[in-house]
């Protein structure tokens, strides 16, 4: 499906599909869950999801001419660190707007973590008192305005690269490489859950799971406590992207399915049930998630096998997207482990 669209790799190659027996035993042992570890997935700045979409959107940033990428997303957002991360490896400048999305006090909250690394890989970051939305940002067009008055050639990335139009193309290389894993594994997964923010990494899914009428076993789970923009937008990046691949069949509303249950109290708080998810499965598992991402999708799917919404023998392949440096901006929060 991706074959028309140019590539630029900054991603090691297939990521590992790991077994979580402990977890699986803890929890029951009716589900198999296995964590597919795009965390893991390149040496720039500790890898994720967000490099998957990057490797379609920088052959048009080089093509353009642009000199600056010009990003956007909260205080210790992933895809920023990505984007400074993609810029520092292809020797362009970097501007990132980062806005107050999360309503979190900690002492070092926008000195470590994401934004530290920022920092280290040479981008210039903005700090702006816009709280948290996932639409497309006054700030970072204002960013936009002002590199090219200061005679820079900006390259515009929205949010989490999310309703870029080449955004939703990674995560259906994500697709085609899981439906290739199982040929391999000789089984196919039965569900697949991941964490939903601005919408590109599940509509990529949704897209790709499409051609084989898989894409309702998608899971997402809303970490933005506002899930219906972030449905509507997923929906659309699915239908965009449904077309710019030619899929040759519509998107229906339902083939996005968003568990809205886990995002409380709001996107970038943990709950009490979203520690509890992160000390399990690093517990068991020494597996890392975070209070914004990970934390929540992984509380998700505790919950939904705790309540028997996966049927006995299921095999659920957890997307692990590499939400975990933002942990160190939550210190106090596990100051006790
Ligand atoms: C919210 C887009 C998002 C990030 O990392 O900034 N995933």
């Amino acid at each position: 499906m991706l074959k028309k669209f140019e590539r630029y790799p900054l991603t090691f190659g297939p990521t590992s599909i790991e077994k979580l027996d402990r977890l699986s035993k803890h929890l029951g042992g009716k589900v198999e869950i296995y964590a597919k570890r795009e965390d893991c997935n390149s040496g720039l700045a500790f890898g994720g999801n967000k490099l998957r979409k990057l490797e379609y959107i920088i052959p048009d940033a080089i093509a353009s001419k642009a000199d600056t990428l010009v990003s956007v997303g909260g205080v210790q957002s992933n895809h920023t660190r990505m984007v400074a991360a993609v810029a520092a490896k292809i020797g362009m400048k970097c501007v990132l707007v980062q806005e107050s999305w999360v309503p979190h006090e900690d002492a070092v909250y926008d000195r470590v973590g994401n934004i530290l690394l920022s920092r280290i890989m040479g981008a210039e970051v903005w700090l702006v008192d816009e709280g948290f939305d996932i639409g497309i940002r006054h700030s970072w067009e204002q960013a936009l305005d002002e590199v090219k008055q200061r005679g820079d050639r900006p390259y515009a990335i929205p949010a989490g690269a999310s309703v870029h139009k080449y955004g939703g193309l990674g995560y259906i290389g994500f697709a085609e490489e899981v439906c290739a894993q199982e040929r391999q594994l000789g089984f196919a997964f039965d569900y697949i859950v991941v964490c939903t923010v601005t919408g590109s990494t599940q509509a990529g899914m949704v897209v790709g799971f499409a051609k084989h009428s898989r894409q309702r076993n998608v899971i997402g789970i809303d970490a933005s406590a506002t899930p219906i923009q972030t449905k509507a937008q997923a929906l659309q990046i699915a239908r965009h992207t449904a077309k710019l691949v030619d899929l040759g069949m519509e998107i229906a509303d339902d083939d996005v399915r968003l568990f809205q249950e886990y995002a409380y109290p709001c996107y970038g708080i943990p709950s009490e049930d979203t520690k509890e998810a992160i000390r399990l499965c690093a517990r068991l598992e020494g597996l890392i998630t975070d209070p914004v991402y990970e934390g929540k999708s992984m509380q998700g799917l505790v919950d939904l096998i705790q309540n028997g919404f996966f049927p006995e023998g299921s095999k659920v392949l957890f997307a692990h997207l590499g939400g975990g440096p933002a942990i160190n901006s939550y210190g106090y929060t596990f100051r006790n482990g």
